[in-house]
């Protein structure tokens, strides 16, 4: 067993007890209620899932395992030279709340290296989609097709202990992650840079720099991919693509059905699409301009025209969230450092400047502040990846860290099947009338 692995079956044997006692001694205890309006709003606010990898608190925004953003930054172990940590420290950190020693991500490195092996089917299948297939698209396919390697499968048709299940969902999900930059990288230089051919991987880099290196780009790539991956891993539980991995994994699926089945959640334009219809949206004006940054005004008719037009503007607004973004500032400080005349950083800036007024005349958005999404196509248009199809393919595979370390524990936990109960509208209009009568009545 390597250390990772150990550490985290420690933690496991610590963790049982909790959740046990609290089934026992309290399985019956109410923590919320439902109105009518989450029941048909997408079950907004609803405290109805478990999990100890991230919590998101509105004001304050995302901490993993207690941490910050700019926490997790700053005490991950970092690569010799790097601004940005180690991607696989932060694996370490999300399976076990604990920050590793650099002994302890340098050897999950060399494990991560030793799983980064793709079968050649893989490649056939990514090679087999017609080349103006959406990358997401490829990249849920090119999961799924490795689904035959998963360890959970072949070893629960032999019998295995529900005790077990979280040891090989944790060598499926090690196996996928270490494998994902690889497969993000192929379909990248498929579509846009077949004069890139086939990189192998450079045994001397970890995850985050080989992936700039498979990418064909020099650096800073390497920091931006590591700050990509992490601040993407995760955002607890209900978000569309954390929720679909959890609730697919939770029939038993491997994590190959749930990772692809994520991807496919997070390919939604209100979900992580929409870092790639900011860059689309933001060119359209470009265009208009002809290049020349707009001003505040012009800025402001753009994003009236587009709420004219009944669209949302990408970016902008949260379900959770109720203030800017964190993943959005720390982006925009990677800008300020290494970008600051950035073109398309300055429209960003405007951008900024004018649409949370804009939003909270219009009325509607609960939330009127730039989310992830607003900042991160500027970040790899600057480095050189402009085809922004491909945005949410990166946002996908820093998602995994987080949803696989997820299923991990909701096998170590033993998470029941998800099922939650459906009434028909009629019997939502009856619940509302006879709560009504009885009011009137006392
Ligand atoms: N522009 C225009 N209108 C917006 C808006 C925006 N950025 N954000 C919310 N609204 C509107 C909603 O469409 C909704 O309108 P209707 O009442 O007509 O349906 C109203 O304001 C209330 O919505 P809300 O409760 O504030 O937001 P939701 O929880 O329903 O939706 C989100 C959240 C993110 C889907 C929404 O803010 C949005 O569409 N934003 C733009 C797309 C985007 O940036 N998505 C990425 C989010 C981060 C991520 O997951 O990657």
């Amino acid at each position: 067993m390597n250390n990772l692995k150990d550490k985290l079956y420690s933690k496991i044997l610590e963790h049982r007890p909790r959740t046990e006692r609290l089934l026992k001694e309290h399985g019956d205890e109410i923590i919320d209620q439902v109105s009518v309006s989450q029941i048909i709003g997408g079950m907004r606010g609803i405290k109805s899932l478990i999990t100890d990898i991230s919590y998101l608190d509105p004001f304050e925004g995302i901490r993993y395992r207690g941490y910050t953003l700019p926490e997790v930054l700053e005490k991950l172990p970092k690569p010799e030279n790097a601004e940005m940590p180690y991607v696989e420290g932060l694996y370490y950190l999300l399976l076990t709340g604990e920050i590793p020693t650099k002994d302890e991500v340098e050897s999950l490195v060399v494990d991560f290296k030793n799983r980064r092996v793709v079968p050649r089917y893989v490649w056939d299948v990514i090679d087999a989609f017609p080349s103006n297939s959406h990358p997401m698209a490829i990249l849920s396919a090119a999961v799924m097709s490795l689904e035959r390697e998963s360890h959970f499968s072949s070893n629960y048709k032999k019998g295995m202990s529900k005790m077990d299940y979280w040891s090989c969902t944790y060598e499926d999900a090690t196996n996928l992650l270490a494998k994902m930059p690889l497969i993000g990288a192929y379909i990248y230089n498929k579509l846009y840079h077949p004069e890139h051919g086939h990189r192998f991987p450079d045994p001397s880099l970890d995850l985050g720099a080989n992936f700039a290196y498979m990418m064909g780009k020099d650096k800073p790539y390497d920091d931006v991919s590591r700050m990509y991956f992490i601040i993407h891993a995760d955002h607890e539980s209900g978000n569309v693509s954390a929720h679909t991995g959890h609730l697919v994994a939770s029939s038993l699926s491997d994590v190959y059905y749930a990772t692809s089945a994520m991807i496919n959640g997070l390919a939604g334009p209100l979900h992580g699409l929409a870092n790639q219809e900011v860059l689309r949206w933001l060119q359209g004006l470009k265009d208009q301009m002809n290049g020349k940054i707009p001003t505040e005004e012009e800025m402001k008719n753009y994003v009236w025209e587009t709420l004219n037009s009944g669209q949302v503007i990408p970016g902008y607004g949260h379900a959770v969230l109720r203030k800017t973004d964190p993943r959005y500032t720390v982006q925009r400080e990677f800008c300020l450092k290494h970008m600051p005349d950035d073109h398309l950083f300055k429209y960003v800036d405007v951008l900024y400047k004018v649409v949370p007024d804009i939003l909270r005349e219009q009325g509607k958005a609960k939330n009127p502040w730039p989310n992830v999404d607003a900042q991160s196509g500027v970040v790899q248009w600057h480095y050189g990846v402009t085809e922004y199809d491909f945005y949410t393919a990166l946002f996908a595979i820093g998602r995994s860290f987080g949803v696989l370390s997820n299923i991990i524990w909701d096998r170590a936990l033993g998470y029941s099947l998800e099922r939650p109960k459906s009434i028909t509208t009629e019997m939502l209009e009856k619940m509302v009338e006879t709560k009504n009568q009885m009011a009137l009545s006392n």
